[in-house]
């Protein structure tokens, strides 16, 4: 038997590197199974998990109705507070921006909105709403979540809506009202808050007063939304403000979110919480409570690093993932949740990062729909711990990647994008065509 396993972990090996295959066979296998017909392709429970025909049909469904927005901001020159690191082929324009998220829906087939932020993506506001459409049509794209932003100018220095100056106040809210009007115009659903509101010191604001102007200030934004629209409250611990935070944990935003009204609902960025924060239980809660808008992914080490979603820690998105297919199993109605990317890649190339997130992203929602949820419930309820959390890694455990492959070629899509998009000239194209413009751009933050 043992001979055997080492034959099953060599097979799963083999597509990384053929050469390290052949080492292992060497030096571990006994010379009949190196030739021999009967080494069995599948090996239960042992090495990594090979897939049945009827997971390969969970996997296809799971992912036809699997979609993740982009995020526009994820295409342009970004950096750290230190600095912005300017790439050649880095997005200048709104419409360059739309169309390098069009290439990642291209080859990957499952990212047709893009998220906006309108200063950045809107300069103009509402004037920009016709050429903002005419951009979503030519790329083959939709409009997806609005984001205002209440951040970067000079005014909101001491915050926007939680700001002690009821004029600053005002004109953050005119900023979301008109916002709201351009995701109307847009046919967008979703209205994306993130506020970068709080304080410094100790003593210098006065907490209660400003949740209650945060209060009033999202109950009246709520008033202007239309009956298909919603509004997420995001949340972060801290940065900008780095000692209280209004809107600081999915304790406040639920809050704020529940007193607003029922189309408010909270939106989780899994990089926004504390070193060793459960955000599956938080998931779980707010499935529970229908209280889950959505989410904005990347993966973190540290703080709010923006890093390439499952590149840290794989399983916690898993868990997530999990946490949500296992409340549709058991509730029979799926989830109203808006799934989103919220990346800057500093250093990656933007484009490639962002198919890698996709295909991370695909993968670990594939893995995901391969728990079996009758088998978990039925250990569950016998508080068989060791077997139940075997069932959960088993799933995990499995290489869904050949299923994906599968899963695009039944749609026309390339079974490897990242290796379409390489292969079709865009990147070079787009280098040639931007590079001096970004040379020109200002990279130091002083
Ligand atoms: C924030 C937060 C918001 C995003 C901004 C740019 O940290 O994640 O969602 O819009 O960054
Ligand atoms: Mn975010
Ligand atoms: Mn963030």
């Amino acid at each position: 038997m043992a001979s055997v396993s080492i034959v099953a972990s060599a097979i799963s090996v083999q597509a990384r590197g053929a050469s390290l295959f052949r080492i292992m066979k060497r030096r571990l296998l006994p010379p009949r199974a190196l030739t021999g017909s009967r080494i069995p392709v599948i090996v239960k429970g042992i090495g990594a998990q090979v897939i049945s025909n009827q997971q390969a049909t969970t996997i296809h469904d799971a992912l036809n109705s699997f979609q993740i927005e982009l995020p526009s901001w994820g295409f342009a020159n970004t950096g750290t507070r230190f600095g912005k690191f300017i790439q050649p082929a880095a997005a200048t324009t709104t419409e360059e921006k739309f169309s390098d998220a069009g290439q990642v829906h291209r080859w990957t087939g499952v990212c047709p909105t893009i998220a906006l932020h309108v200063l950045w993506d809107l300069p103009n506001g509402i004037a920009d709403v016709p050429a903002v459409q005419q951009l979503a049509v030519t790329h083959g794209l939709r409009a997806g979540s609005i984001n205002p932003n209440t951040f970067q100018d000079q005014v909101y220095k001491y915050g926007s809506l939680a700001n002690p100056d009821a004029q600053v106040r005002r004109e953050a809210l005119d900023h979301i009202l008109s916002s709201i009007e351009i995701a109307g115009r847009l046919g967008s659903r979703d209205l994306s808050l993130w506020f970068a509101d709080g304080s410094n010191y100790p003593g210098t604001q006065n907490i209660r007063r400003r949740r209650q102007w945060m209060q009033e200030g999202l109950k009246t934004a709520y008033a202007s939304l239309a009956a298909q629209q919603r509004m997420l409250v995001e949340y972060k611990p801290f940065e900008p403000a780095f000692y209280h935070t209004d809107i600081a944990d999915w304790g406040m935003a639920l809050e704020y979110a529940r007193s607003a009204g029922p189309n408010a609902k909270v939106l989780v960025d899994t990089g926004h919480h504390y070193q060793g924060q459960n955000i599956e239980q938080i998931v779980a809660w707010l499935l529970d409570l229908n209280m889950l808008g959505g989410f904005h992914f990347n993966d973190r080490r540290y703080a709010d690093d923006d890093l390439t979603m499952g590149s840290i820690d794989p399983y916690q998105v898993f868990r997530i993932f999990h946490e949500i297919r296992l409340f549709e199993w058991e509730t029979g109605k799926r989830a109203d949740i808006a799934y989103m990317i919220d990346q800057s890649h500093n250093l990656k190339g933007k484009i490639e990062a962002m198919i890698q997130t996709v295909s991370a992203a695909m993968e670990l929602y594939a893995k995901a729909a391969l728990v079996d949820h009758e088998k978990l419930a039925g250990l569950q309820s016998k508080c068989a711990l060791v077997d139940a959390e075997t069932c959960l890694k088993d799933a995990f455990s499995t290489d869904v990647r050949p299923a994906i492959r599968e899963w695009a070629q039944s749609k026309g899509l390339p079974a490897d994008p990242m290796d379409a998009f390489r292969q079709s000239g865009y990147l070079e194209r787009i280098t040639n065509e931007r590079a001096q413009r970004n040379s020109a751009a200002v990279s130091s933050y002083a």
